[in-house]
């Protein structure tokens, strides 16, 4: 198949890259650097340094003798995304292309305007682009599970059936965000939603929980040059990364609040496996279809203990602290949501394994020397 994907330099779309060439697909990679770019000028950059795109492709190539296309661009400019749809003609298109903290949409008007007009406008020319150029191709788009926040019912995968006043009808599920972020990631799918029904499209919605990890493939765990980004500062990282992190630091583990907030977790290479099962299994023409992408739930509180435990085994002096919750959430909930859809399709998942930590641990130490230690909180407020 031709596959594209958009913001394919990012933690998810590199690994999405690699995976999808190795399989013998036709893969082109679009991304602006945006992620990149704002790591540099908030002086957050990841854990270690990752080579540019260009040199990313140019390392696969030498390594698998498989070749990926890149156009560096903006999915906001109209124009560009067409040229890239006529050039690509793709089968499927993989999108991540999005600014993806919430954190960072919560730091001022800058950045919450960044993030708005990126995530929505982004989305809303790839929807064109689809009707104009491949109206028959299938999207496969990036969402969120904290799209539906914490409610104190369960979650359903993507849709409820609703009975009122003795009538029924089949609804989104209802969804309150806790960012300005996890808001523009519903905004995405009512839009898209609305497309569907206009115009037919075929679209899948993955409502994904935080990932961790960082093996992909035997080729990056040979060729760490090969390796995606791992943010562990406030901004980009996402919570188990940052305890890995900050365990190896000596950095008390900064559970925020009482730490009972519970997600929906899942390791990088299930982010892969989903997607890829996603695109092998499309939705029809017309249909929004949404899966649950997560393989485990977890507290805040059931994370730091595990990586207490495994930092402990490997010698690293851990400490967890409780500190005062920047974000507006509710530390303690209900929490039951379905994610059977995507299992029912064949994952097999990696479970957050003692094994899998201490894989994370072993990268991770390797690059001790470079954590800065006023990278890790700054106390973003909501
Ligand atoms: N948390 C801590 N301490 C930390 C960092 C986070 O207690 O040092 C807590 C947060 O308050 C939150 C939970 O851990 O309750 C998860 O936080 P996170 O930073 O790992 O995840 P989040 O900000 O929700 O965003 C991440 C990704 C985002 C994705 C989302 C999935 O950055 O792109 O959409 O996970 S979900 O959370 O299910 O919406």
């Amino acid at each position: 198949m031709k596959i594209l994907i958009l913001g394919g330099d990012g933690y998810l779309g590199w690994p999405t890259a690699m995976a999808f060439s190795k399989k013998g697909h036709e893969v082109m990679v679009v991304d602006n650097y945006l992620r990149r770019n704002l790591c540099r000028d908030l002086d957050v950059e990841p854990l270690f340094p990752v080579p540019n795109l260009l040199e990313r492709v140019r390392l696969w190539r030498e390594v698998t003798g498989h070749e990926i296309h890149t156009r560096i661009g903006d999915c906001c400019n109209y124009q560009f995304l067409m040229e890239v749809f006529r050039e690509c003609r793709p089968d499927a298109i993989i999108h991540y292309a999005e600014q993806p903290s919430a954190p960072y949409s919560m730091l001022n008007h800058g950045a919450a305007e960044l993030t708005l007009m990126n995530n929505l406008r982004g989305t809303f020319n790839i929807v064109w682009a689809m009707r104009e150029q491949a109206p028959d191709c299938h999207l496969v788009k990036l969402g969120t599970m904290g799209e539906y926040g914490t409610p104190n019912i369960d979650i359903e995968e993507g849709w409820i059936e609703m009975e009122h006043k003795g009538r029924r009808d089949r609804f989104l599920f209802p969804r309150q965000a806790g960012s300005l972020y996890h808001t523009t990631k519903i905004q995405d799918t009512d839009l898209l939603w609305f497309y569907v029904r206009m115009w037919g499209l075929r679209v899948s919605d993955l409502m994904q929980g935080p990932v961790y990890g960082l093996s992909v493939n035997d080729e990056a765990d040979l060729d760490q040059r090969l390796l995606p980004f791992f943010n562990y500062d406030e901004l980009f990282g996402t919570v188990l990364n940052r305890f890995v992190v900050q365990a190896v630091a000596g950095y008390p583990l900064t559970v925020y609040g009482k730490g009972g907030q519970t997600r929906g977790y899942l390791n990088l290479r299930d982010t892969v496996a989903c997607v890829e099962l996603a695109v092998d299994n499309p939705a029809d023409h017309g249909e929004l279809r949404v899966f649950n992408q997560i393989t485990e739930t977890f507290t805040v509180n059931e994370l730091a203990d595990k990586v207490f435990r495994v930092g402990k085994e490997r010698g690293h002096a851990v400490e967890i602290k409780s500190i005062e919750n920047p974000r507006k959430e509710k530390e303690e909930h209900y929490y039951n949501p379905v994610y059977t859809g995507l299992k029912d399709l064949g994952l097999t998942p990696n479970y957050l394994t003692d094994e899998v930590l201490q894989g994370m641990f072993e990268i991770v130490e390797k690059h001790k020397d470079r954590i800065v230690r006023n990278r890790i909180f700054r106390g973003v407020k909501w």
